[in-house]
């Protein structure tokens, strides 16, 4: 390899590697957003509405395999516009209405730009797909410049995200062409996972209900009792008992 051939490489190895890390910064800013939300929710209302997160960076091969699709780009700006989930985060929420909440807590944010939402919990895709999308963009702080980033959030059920994935793979385990038994059947599965969403989120409404209804006895103390930074409710009438027995 020539002299120029290799500093060509050097180059396109320095944009690649700076292109890739405006997206690593992007999603390490949405995720310590979500982690302060979930961690300051937990706290005021003692109930955590995220199930887990998952984030993802694009490989170059399939951002070039999506750029095809799309026709293609002649600069690193116009992959930047077509390909618009190179950096990707999905929330997995137990309820509906936690994925409202969480949508709506990430849309208040000042600094975050929200190019699009693509509700398909209420307006599901053909084949049964669900999941609540939003397009925002992050500024993102580098040394040199600023970037403004898009980084595409998808929030949904854990049953939507057990679909999804299931889904997935069979569309690519059949190159795209699954066969119409297949589709019918997901169809099937996705009218399940919705019912199964309905029907948790009726039970979780009934329990909460029943919780402000029914006076338990007040916790007076909360004691790591483990040594594992964990800390235990301690009720009011066990407290009384143990002073009764020091006494
Ligand atoms: P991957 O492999 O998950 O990254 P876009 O093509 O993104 O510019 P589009 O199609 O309007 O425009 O975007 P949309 O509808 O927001 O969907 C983008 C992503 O949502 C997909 O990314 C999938 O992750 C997910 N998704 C959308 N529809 C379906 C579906 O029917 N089934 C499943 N399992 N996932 C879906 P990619 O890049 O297509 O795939």
């Amino acid at each position: 390899m020539g002299t120029n051939q290799l500093e060509q490489l050097k180059q396109i190895h320095t944009m690649l590697t700076r292109f890739m890390m405006m997206y690593k910064f992007a999603l390490q800013e949405v995720e310590t957003k979500i982690d302060i939300l979930q961690e300051e929710f937990q706290l005021l209302h003692d109930y955590n509405p995220i199930e887990h997160t998952k984030s993802r960076i694009k490989t170059p091969e399939s951002i070039a395999k999506k750029l095809y699709r799309k026709g293609g780009a002649g600069s690193l700006g116009e992959v930047r516009e077509s390909v618009r989930d190179i950096a990707g985060i999905r929330i997995t929420c137990s309820f509906v209405s936690d994925i409202y909440q969480i949508s709506r807590m990430l849309q208040a944010q000042d600094d975050l730009e929200v190019v699009s939402v693509k509700d398909y919990i209420k307006n599901p895709k053909p084949n049964g797909y669900k999941s609540l999308h939003l397009l925002v963009k992050v500024p993102v702080f580098m040394s040199d410049r600023q970037e403004s980033v898009y980084v595409e959030i998808q929030i949904r059920t854990i049953a939507m995200d057990f679909w999804a994935s299931l889904e997935h793979k069979i569309f690519y385990k059949f190159n795209r062409a699954v066969p119409q038994r297949l589709l019918d059947e997901l169809k099937e599965a996705a009218e399940t996972a919705n019912e199964l969403d309905e029907k948790m989120e009726r039970l979780h409404n009934e329990v909460q209900q029943m919780k402000t209804e029914t006076s338990l006895p007040a916790h007076g103390l909360n004691l790591d009792l483990m040594g594992e930074n964990m800390k235990l409710p301690i009720p009011n009438q066990l407290l009384t008992l143990l002073k009764q027995e020091e006494g």
